[in-house]
Parts: C-alpha cells; structure tokens; sequence
C-alpha cells in the first residue's frame, strides 16, 4: 500500500516529471506542515501533502519556491481512499519529512497540468503553494505550525440543493484559521476561477452552494491562512524577528501560514427531494458530529463509526480522507468503521478525517454532507495489560494510571451482576465473551466480541464529582486465512486502547458412520478406506465459540501436502459439492460434518491430502458468507477493484490442513501421467480404472496431530 523511496535531490528530476503528466485528471490538493526543533538547533518538518487523480499516482514533486527549503529526509506515501463515483478518483498521501538549518520561511510549489474536465475550462493548470514559517513564537515559545484541513477530492450536490460545506480548519496553536481564494500573482493557484452560484465565507471557510448554477465539475483552489489572535514575535535563528497581528484586512497584514485547499465539486442533475435522509443519505449515531476532537494515542488503534441511512436510496459507502494508513471496514449491521493506529512520530499533532457517505439510487449516487473530525494524538493515558482466551476476556488495568477513578466503582456495561474486581495496584476482570451482555459484531474482515467498563456511582452519593469512565473492551478475530484476538480499549473520559492475543482452535476428525457417533480411534491408524466406501468427517472448535458458525468454504485434494500444488482435484467449492459424492450434513453450526467417498489420484501418486479452508461468521446473521451458504461461483466473482472487501467477505477463509489420506500404492495404476493433464479426467480415469480394477485401498494418517490451531497474527498485521 505505500511506497517507501530513499533519500534523493529532487529539483530537476522530480520537474521532469511533473511535466509529464498532462491528462486531465487532477482533482485536488492540500499540505500541512508540523515543526519541531532538532537539539542541534536545526528544524525537522513533517510534511503531509494529499493529492487526488484519476489513478493512484503520487510522486513527491515539490520544488523549492522560495526561501531554504532545506533537505528531504525521509519519505513515504499511498494511497488512502477512492471511489468510482465523481468520476472515478483515488487520493494518496505523502509524508515527508525536511531538515532545514535555520527557520526562515520557504515555500514550497508543485505544478502541472491538468484539472479534471471542468465546467470553466477544460482542464487547465494546476499549481500548489504552501508558506511554511518556522518563526519561533512568542505565545509558544514553539516554532509555527500550519492549520491541518483536508477533504475528499471531489464532493457532489444535486442542482436544486443547497448545502454548506465547512472545510474544517483547525490551528495547533489556535490561531486563527481564514479561507480565501488563491491568487493567480502569488502562484496560488493554476485557473483562479471563482464560481457564480458559490460564496465562500473566509473567516469560517465556509463554501456554500445557493442553487444557482449550471450542472458540471468547479474546481476550487482555496488558500487556508492563519492569523495570532493577538500580537506575537516570531524569531528567527538567522534573521531579525517578526511581529505578527490578528486579521485586519486582507492587504494590511501577512498570515503566519499559507496552505492550499484544493478540490473539485460537482453540480449534479437535480434529485427529487433535498430532504437528507430521503435520497440523499443522513448520517446516525454513532457517526461523531462534524468538527468533533477525537483523542487517539500512539501506537493505540483510533477507531470510529460512520452510519448513514436514506428511505429511498441504498447506502453503499462511506468515502474518506484521513492521514495515511487509515482504513475503512463495513460491518454487516452496515456501520464503516474507520481506523488509525498512530505512531510516537504522531504525539502531539492534530490529523484532520473528513468523510461523506453515498447511496445508490437505480444509476444515480447521492452524497451526504460532508463531516470532518480532528484526532489529537496523545501519549500519556493509562496502562492496561489484556489476555483473550478461547471464551473469556480478561482486563487489568493499573491504577496508578487511573488516579481519581475508584476501583470499586466499575463494573461491566449493562450486567451488575458481573464485576469488576481491584487490589490496592490494579483493577481487574474476567468475563466470558458469551456473557455478561458481550455483543458480537462482524464486519468483513473481523469477528468483533464487545463490551464495556463504565464508572457507576456510589449509590450513598448524590452528585459525583469522579470522571466518566468507559473502557470498550474489544476481542477482535481475523476471519480471512488465520485468526487473532486482539483488545481495543476506548474510553471517553480518559481515552486509551490495548490488545491482547488468543487463538482458537479446531478439531478434525474421522468418524465411524454416518451417524458420527463414534470417533475413529487414533490408535488404530492409519484408516483404510476402498475406493467408493464413505468418509465421514468433522472440523469442529476444540472449544466451542459462543455465538459463531463454522463454513465449510472449500476442500480441494491434493497428491502433496500443499493444497496450492498443481494438480489438484476440487471437492467443494464456494461451499458447494463440487464432487458429487459429498455430502454437508451440518449448516449454521459451530461445527461441519461431511462426507465423502474414498478416491485415489491416478499415476504415480499413492496419497491424497484433503485441505479445506473453513470461514467462522456470527452465528444467524444474515449478511455473512456463512449465511450464504453455497453460492455455485456465481457471487463470488471479483467485483470492480472498489468493492474488493466486499469480494473478501466471500472468499476469506483459513486453511484447515488436515490429512494426509495416503492411497496404498497400486501395482495396476502406477501409468506415468503428465501434470498438465486435465485433472478432473485424471480424476474421472482414476476412478473408472479403480472400480474396473477393484484393487484401491486408502489409509488415512493424521500425522501432525489431530488438532489444527489457528496461527497468531501479529497486531501491526492487523
Ligand atoms: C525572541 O528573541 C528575543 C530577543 O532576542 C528574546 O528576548 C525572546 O526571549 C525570544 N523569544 C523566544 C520565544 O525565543
Ligand atoms: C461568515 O460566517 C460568520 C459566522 O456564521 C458570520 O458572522 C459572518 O457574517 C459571515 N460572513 C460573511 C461574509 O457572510
Ligand atoms: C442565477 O445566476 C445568474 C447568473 O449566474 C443570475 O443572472 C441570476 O439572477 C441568478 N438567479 C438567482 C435566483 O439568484
Ligand atoms: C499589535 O501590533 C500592531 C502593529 O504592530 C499595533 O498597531 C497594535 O497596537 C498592537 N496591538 C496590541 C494589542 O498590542
Ligand atoms: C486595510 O487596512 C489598511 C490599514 O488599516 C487600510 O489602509 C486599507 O484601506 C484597508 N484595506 C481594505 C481593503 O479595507
Ligand atoms: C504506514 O504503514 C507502513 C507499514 O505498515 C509503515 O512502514 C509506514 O511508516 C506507515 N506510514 C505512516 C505515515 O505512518
Ligand atoms: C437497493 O438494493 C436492493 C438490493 O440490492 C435492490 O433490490 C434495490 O433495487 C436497490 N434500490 C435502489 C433504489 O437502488
Ligand atoms: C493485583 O492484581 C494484579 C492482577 O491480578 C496482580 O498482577 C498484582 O500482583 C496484584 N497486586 C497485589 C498487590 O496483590
Ligand atoms: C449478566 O451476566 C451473567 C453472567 O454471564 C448472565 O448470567 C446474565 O444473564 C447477565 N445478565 C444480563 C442482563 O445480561
Ligand atoms: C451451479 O451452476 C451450474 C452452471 O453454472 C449448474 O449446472 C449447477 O447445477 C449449479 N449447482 C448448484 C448447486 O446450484
Ligand atoms: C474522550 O473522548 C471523548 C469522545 O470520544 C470525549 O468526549 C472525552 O472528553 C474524552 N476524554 C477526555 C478526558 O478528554
């Protein structure tokens, strides 16, 4: 997903390259900066610039404009969201990070051509601009930050709606935050067109849509500035110092930043009704409201909820813009839950998400509004060690990191009956994930077991005076191709995540009958088998895993152990009996009993490995894979690249590498046969010589063990 580039000049290359793109196909750009002073008396700048095109391109173009640019010292960059929709555009961010010996202002500029068709000029130049001012400030004693912003790339309103959008600004150091448009004389922009029917509000950069103009795509080159509220001096290590003011007017007084705010938006046929909520989407609780402050903490996974509705139309995604390695889930309750992990790198700065939800309506998409949220990254925040086994929870939280909370006073969300426990060092709990009102969720990619740790109040007191304390206790498990638990903890009073690991297991087993009721002895391995006669056998969890079933996605036979090997022979696929001998005699069940009967690979093979992959979903949900059952393929062909979690869902498994099933070699079939031969001939000879023959046996080993535990996943995997 990213791209990590060494060290290198930039200047005349990286213009060579920007030269080069000239499609039409930009739609927007914005860079924030974030400084902080080296103990060797130099500057370190953490640059975040985003960028949107019709593809994922993303290059670290800027050249220097003006000033001492200084030197890049480390970059990265990747892709964060795209849709499709507006035209199909995919937005990256590149981190950068510049070393400058002293903290004179620069600017840094890209440029190229071109903007997407718009309805003003058909794809005109684009330039970026950003004042980066590392005065040291006087109200601070820091040197200046820039205000963060961002929005998605392009936003869609219906012609007959009015709506705002607020591009939410905010300023690290509080200053001041105006909007205003780009000036073609100061490089801030590349068409500098401002657009009828659009009034932007500079001191709350507010750009407000009143219902007037033509249909078609407006780009928008905005410039965010930030002024002090009051008077501060910025100083310099090698220059004379500043005196900057509060906002008077546009011509009397320089800001202390300049950013550029680029986008596009697109004036769309009209809808049918512009109330939110009938076509176009509406977002519920527990989406955060628009310019709410998160708090996140380093190396602690941020996590929140989007949910939308619409009566007419049908939600079908949340698209958003946030720092890079952000990620977007659906659950099946249709809530996108949006993810950051930051890094110490990230303690203390503010990281802007915006994000819009979009519905479907016969051809037609909607938009929402557009909400944005800012997560401040904080280090300090309370220690909690967590241990998830098979069907518990457990939580231990130290209360030197907790001062003020009593520990007497917590217990589990909505279960009094379940305590929370403390010693005169820690507070403590072990609860099952199948009780004391656990919730289970899934999203596609995870199987989620919930719940929370309030504070409650000393029943002998009437007002309370302690914070709110809420810890959300996640058990997370990793659906696709192995399984973790992992612990995310929230709360909003004092704000902090953890994880811990478990692991499930599962059982294969051979059965004596179709009644599956007595198990195979192992003692008497290996089995044996004669061609045709059935196999009766069971994946099941070692222990059972309250509120989950178990689908059998996939089984496919193999000469090796190596269910990828070459020539294999497919028994089920996309839970469907692709032999016609098996049999599923279980559905929506914690476990899967199957048979099937005993075959043998022709040629030189005497040995048969049965690998199955199995997918573990919520039990009697209706939006899981395992409720689908068998699909016959026909659901589950890869659907555009957008939509690829969603393929995910349907093909996200964990091998299950059970057998060997070893066939006693065969005197009368031992022909050489080539591996490119068709297998499901290879297959059909093999039986047909094996029944005319009558001479195949099968014996059935389980070597390595008869249970099969799911490897851990490391968290940063996650
Ligand atoms: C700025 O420089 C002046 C004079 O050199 C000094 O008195 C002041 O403390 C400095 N301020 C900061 C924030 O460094
Ligand atoms: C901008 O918005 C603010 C706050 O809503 C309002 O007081 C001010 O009058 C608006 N400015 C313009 C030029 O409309
Ligand atoms: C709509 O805009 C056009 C020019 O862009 C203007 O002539 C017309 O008066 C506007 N109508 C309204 C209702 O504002
Ligand atoms: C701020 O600075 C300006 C110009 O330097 C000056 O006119 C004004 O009086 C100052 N304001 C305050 C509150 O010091
Ligand atoms: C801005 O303020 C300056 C100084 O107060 C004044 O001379 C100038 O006319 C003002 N400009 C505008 C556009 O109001
Ligand atoms: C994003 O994640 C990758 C690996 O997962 C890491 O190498 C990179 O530093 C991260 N980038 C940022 C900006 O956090
Ligand atoms: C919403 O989705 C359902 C199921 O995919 C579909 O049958 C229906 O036509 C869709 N409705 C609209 C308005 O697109
Ligand atoms: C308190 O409980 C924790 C967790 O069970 C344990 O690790 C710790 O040793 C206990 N402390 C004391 C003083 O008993
Ligand atoms: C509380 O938890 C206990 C133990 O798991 C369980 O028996 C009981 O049903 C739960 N009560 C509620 C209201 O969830
Ligand atoms: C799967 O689809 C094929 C044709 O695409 C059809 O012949 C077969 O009967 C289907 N099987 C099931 C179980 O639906
Ligand atoms: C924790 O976050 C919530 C929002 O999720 C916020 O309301 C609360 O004030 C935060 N806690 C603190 C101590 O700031």
């Amino acid at each position: 997903m990213s791209i990590i580039m060494s060290v290198s000049a930039l200047l005349s290359a990286l213009l060579l390259l920007a030269s080069t793109v000239s499609a039409s196909h930009y739609y927007g750009g914005t860079m924030t900066f974030d400084p902080r002073k080296n103990p060797d008396g130099s500057y370190r700048v953490d640059i975040r610039f985003k960028e949107a095109y019709h593809s994922c391109d993303t290059s670290d173009s800027w050249f220097c404009g003006s000033g001492n640019c200084g030197s890049r010292s480390t970059y990265v960059s990747g892709r964060l969201d795209n849709s499709p929709n507006g035209g199909g555009w995919c937005q990256t961010e590149g981190v950068m990070t510049r070393t400058v010996s002293n903290n004179s202002p620069f600017q840094l500029q890209k440029s190229s051509c071109c903007w997407i068709y718009n309805t003003v000029s058909n794809g005109g130049n684009w330039r970026l601009l950003t004042h980066i001012d590392l005065g040291e400030r006087s109200d601070t004693s820091k040197p200046n930050r820039s205000p963060v912003a961002t929005t998605l790339p392009i936003v869609r309103i219906p012609q007959n709606c009015a709506r705002n959008y607020n591009l939410l600004s905010c300023d690290p150091d509080k200053d001041q935050v105006r909007c205003r448009y780009g000036l073609f004389s100061a490089n801030e922009c590349g068409m500098c067109n401002q657009h009828a029917g659009f009034t932007l509000n500079q001191s709350t950069c507010t750009l407000s849509y009143s219902v007037n103009a033509s249909r078609g795509v407006y780009a928008f080159e905005l410039v965010m500035e930030d002024y002090p509220t009051q008077n501060i001096t910025l100083n310099y290590t090698a220059m004379a110092a500043a005196v900057r003011t509060p906002f008077f007017n546009a011509s009397s007084n320089p800001p202390l930043s300049k950013i550029p705010l680029q986008f596009s938006v697109e004036v769309e046929a009209p809808a049918p009704s512009c109330i939110q909520g009938e076509y176009l989407p509406r977002f519920l609780h527990p989406t955060p409201h628009h310019g709410e402050h998160l708090q996140a903490r380093v190396n602690q996974e941020l996590e929140f909820r989007v949910k939308a509705t619409a009566t007419y139309s049908n939600i079908t995604d949340v698209v958003f813009s946030g720092p890079l390695n952000s990620t977007k889930e659906t659950t099946t309750t249709g809530e996108h839950v949006i993810n950051w992990t930051p890094t110490s790198e990230n303690y203390g700065q503010h990281f802007p998400i915006c994000f819009i939800a979009e519905a479907q309506y016969g051809s037609r998409n909607y938009q929402s509004e557009m909400r944005c949220v800012i997560v401040v990254v904080e280090a300090a925040g309370p220690r909690a060690q967590v241990s998830c086994t098979k069907d518990t929870m457990s939580v231990s939280i130290e209360r030197a990191t907790i001062s003020g909370i009593h520990g007497d006073h917590l217990r589990l969300n909505n279960n009094a009956s379940c305590a929370v426990s403390s010693n005169s060092t820690h507070v403590f709990t072990t609860f099952s994930l199948s009780g004391c009102g656990t919730q289970i969720e899934e999203t596609v990619e995870h199987l989620l077991f919930k719940n929370t740790i309030v504070t409650f109040d000393n029943p002998n007191h009437i007002i309370t005076r302690k914070n709110v304390f809420e810890i959300e206790v996640m058990c997370k498990y990793q659906k696709k191709s192995s399984i973790t638990t992992r612990f995310d903890a929230h709360r909003p009073a004092v704000n902090f995540t953890e994880r811990g690991f478990g692991s499930f297991s599962y059982q294969f087993e051979f059965f004596q009958s179709g009644s599956f009721r007595n198990i195979r002895n192992s003692n008497t391995y290996p089995l044996e088998y004669k061609v045709g006669e059935a196999i009766y056998m069971e994946i099941a969890p070692v222990n059972v895993v309250q509120n989950t079933e178990v689908f059998l996605e996939s089984c496919v036979a193999t000469p090796y152990d190596n269910p990828n090997y070459p020539i294999s022979y497919p028994i089920i696929r996309n839970g469907c009996g692709v032999d016609e001998t098996v049999n599923i005699y279980t559905s929506h069940q914690p476990n899967v009993k199957f048979s099937m009967e005993a075959f043998k690979f022709i040629g030189q093979y005497d040995q048969v490995f049965i690998s199955c992959s199995i997918i573990i979903c919520q039990a009697n949900n209706p939006n899981t894979r395992c409720a689908q059952g068998c699909t016959n393929g026909t659901q589950v062909a890869p659907s555009s690249h957008v939509h690829k979690r969603e393929a995910a869902i349907q093909t996200g498994s964990h091998f299950v590498s059970q057998g060997p099933l070893r066939l006693r070699r065969s005197a009368s079939l031992t022909e050489a046969i080539s591996p490119s031969l068709n297998l499901n001939l290879v297959f059909v000879a093999g039986c047909v010589m094996a029944v005319v023959a009558m001479v195949c046996g099968m014996m059935v080993y389980k070597s390595r063990g008869s249970k099969v535990n799911y490897q851990l996943v490391k968290s940063d995997e996650i």
